[in-house]
Order: C-alpha cells, then structure tokens, then sequence
C-alpha cells in the first residue's frame, strides 16, 4: 500500500486516512474495510507504531491510528466516529442495522471488541506483560504501554474479561445460526461482522498468504490464546466465511 506523510496529506483535500504503516493493526484494518465497503475512498497516511509521530499529533492531536480527516472537519478516531463518517459520505448498502434493536446491540457489541476496555484493548495487556517478560522493564518505556493503560495488576482480570467475552460471543453466533441467520447482527451484513472479523486476527491470525503480517507480530498476537483457557472454533469459522464472502484478501497494509 502507498502511504503519504503527514505533511504530503495536510495539504490534499478529502478523506485522509491515517493507518499503521507495515501492520494489520485491526483498528486502521477495519477502519479500511468500512471506508471502501461504502465506496469512500481515501488516501492512507502513515503513522508508525511505537513512535511518537511528531507531525501526526501536530495535525490531529493523536498519535496513534486510525485517523480520518475529512477536509477541513475535526479529525475522527474512535470506531463509531469513522463508522458515522463512512455513513454519511458513502453509497451503497448501510452497515448499520435499520432496526433500532438490532442498532443498539451491534453499538455495544463492536464496543465490546473495539471499544476501550473490550476484548483487543485487554488483549494488548497481556501482550504488553509478554513484551517486559521477554525484554524486562525497559520495554514499558514505549509510549504504548501508559497512552493503553498497562497495568501488571490487570492481567488475570485482563484474561477473566476476555475469555468471558469470547464464550459470550461464541454463544451468540450459534443462536444467530439456530435462527438462519450467519451475520452477527439480526439477518444482514453489518459493521460488526467487519469488526469481528479483523480483531479476530489477534486471537488466530490468518494464514501468511491472506495476511503477511509480519513475524514478530504473529508473535505478539500469539500471547493471547496461548494466555486463555481455549475458545470455541465458532470464532474462526464466523470470520472466515466473512472473509470468503464480504472482505478483501489478502489483506493489503
Ligand atoms: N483510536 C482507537 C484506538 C486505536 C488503536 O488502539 N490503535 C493502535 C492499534 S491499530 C495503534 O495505533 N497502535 C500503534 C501505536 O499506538 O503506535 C480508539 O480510540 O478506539
């Protein structure tokens, strides 16, 4: 994928899209998904992990990704700001639910996964733990560890909370299929099928040639099964059929 820099995209009108350089972060991911499954295009602008992305926090006070800046409105970074925002200036079928239920439950479910205290945000508590397990305390120095609320006190809630949501969700999806239905949310394609499907990535990565991520963050993702006691083979076949049917790949980043 090409990328601007931040200073290249300030200048060019319409949706600059901020997205992790080299990584499928599952956040810039889905943000990706959602924009073109609307047909909104963009232009990817950089941001590296870890780094602290002077330029970015200049432009959009943030440093880290996504971030969509649509001409000259305040930037957007929270899941259900980009989702809004690909609502609006998209075409096509809506990813949100007509049904005003169905609508409040794919809310709390996507913020279940994405939002901050879900599943991804505890997943990367454990992953942080392994990073100072393997290269010792110096490694909490990366700005991720405080700006994601580390905390070495928080890894058996950490791994209780994730693994009550995944048998959660895991339940759900066979009620959704005992009534006929494969989507997450009532009986259609929504937004948190795709969100799903790319946090999944975390908990079982896609195979290399549908996702070339690399190594070390194959590595990193691998700390969240290996630290729960297991989950249900439902997870997986949910998104893969998502993926044959409604996503890219491989995945492009
Ligand atoms: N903006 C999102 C969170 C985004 C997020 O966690 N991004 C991570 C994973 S894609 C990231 O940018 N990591 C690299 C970094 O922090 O430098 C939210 O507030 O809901």
């Amino acid at each position: 994928m090409e990328y601007l820099t931040v200073e290249e995209a300030r200048t060019r009108p319409g949706l600059r899209l901020v997205l992790t350089r080299g990584v499928p972060g599952p956040w810039s991911e889905a943000a990706k998904a959602i924009f073109t499954l609307r047909n909104v295009t963009y232009l990817p602008v950089q941001q590296i992990a870890g780094d602290d992305n002077k330029a970015l926090v200049e432009w959009t006070g943030h440093r880290n990704a996504p971030v969509a800046i649509y001409e000259n409105e305040v930037p957007r970074v929270r899941w259900l700001e980009l989702l809004d925002l690909a609502e609006r200036l998209g075409s096509g079928p809506s990813l949100m639910p007509e049904n005003r239920d169905d609508r409040v439950f794919m809310v709390g479910l996507i913020n279940e996964i994405a939002g901050e205290n879900g599943m991804a945000w505890n997943a990367r508590i454990l992953m942080f733990h392994a990073g100072i397990q393997a290269q010792g305390p110096n490694a909490a120095k990366n700005p991720m560890y405080a700006e994601y609320q580390y905390d070495e006190n928080a890894i058996d809630s950490s791994k209780i909370k994730i693994e009550s949501f995944l048998s959660y969700l895991a339940s759900h999806i066979a009620a959704q299929r005992e009534k006929g239905s494969h989507f997450l949310v009532g009986k259609a394609f929504s937004a948190a099928d795709v969100y799903w499907a790319y946090f999944s990535n975390m908990l079982e990565t896609l195979p290399p040639d549908q996702c070339p991520a690399p190594d070390g963050l194959r590595k990193i993702w691998g700390v969240l099964a290996k630290s729960i006691s297991g989950y249900d083979p439902i997870l997986i076949e949910q998104r893969n059929r998502i993926f044959a049917e409604h996503l890219e790949l491989p995945l492009k980043f």
